[in-house]
């Protein structure tokens, strides 16, 4: 029963998610790769510069902790550049959040 509603929640786009996009966590600029561009992106958006809207913020959301701060491009760097631990999943194929958050994919976030 309990399934059956957040399903239809899901579908509906109702809810606190409606995660039905698949995205690569930490592909912030939704090319398909994770790089320091992704670590720039979001910090351009954080601090208001210029730059195209993230598409889905789930995937801006690399630390998975549910919200878009400065920590996600740091996380970012640190696994890139600092032997730091991968983006938790989906990462590196896409896929589906598995969470529940307020985040969304596939809406500018
Ligand atoms: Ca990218
Ligand atoms: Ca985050």
């Amino acid at each position: 029963m309990f399934s059956t509603l957040v399903l239809a929640a899901v579908l509906l786009g109702q809810g606190e998610e409606s995660d039905i996009t698949a995205f690569i966590r930490g592909d912030a600029n939704n090319d398909q790769r994770v790089n320091i561009a992704d670590a720039i992106a979001i910090v351009s958006v954080l601090f208001g510069r210029q730059h195209p809207p993230l598409l889905c913020g789930d995937a801006a959301d690399a630390n998975n902790d549910g919200a878009i701060t400065i920590a996600d491009p740091l996380f970012l760097i640190q696994y890139q550049f600092g032997g730091g631990i991968p983006p938790p999943s989906p990462f590196p194929a896409p896929g589906l959040d598995t969470g529940w958050d307020q985040l969304a994919c596939g809406v500018a976030g």
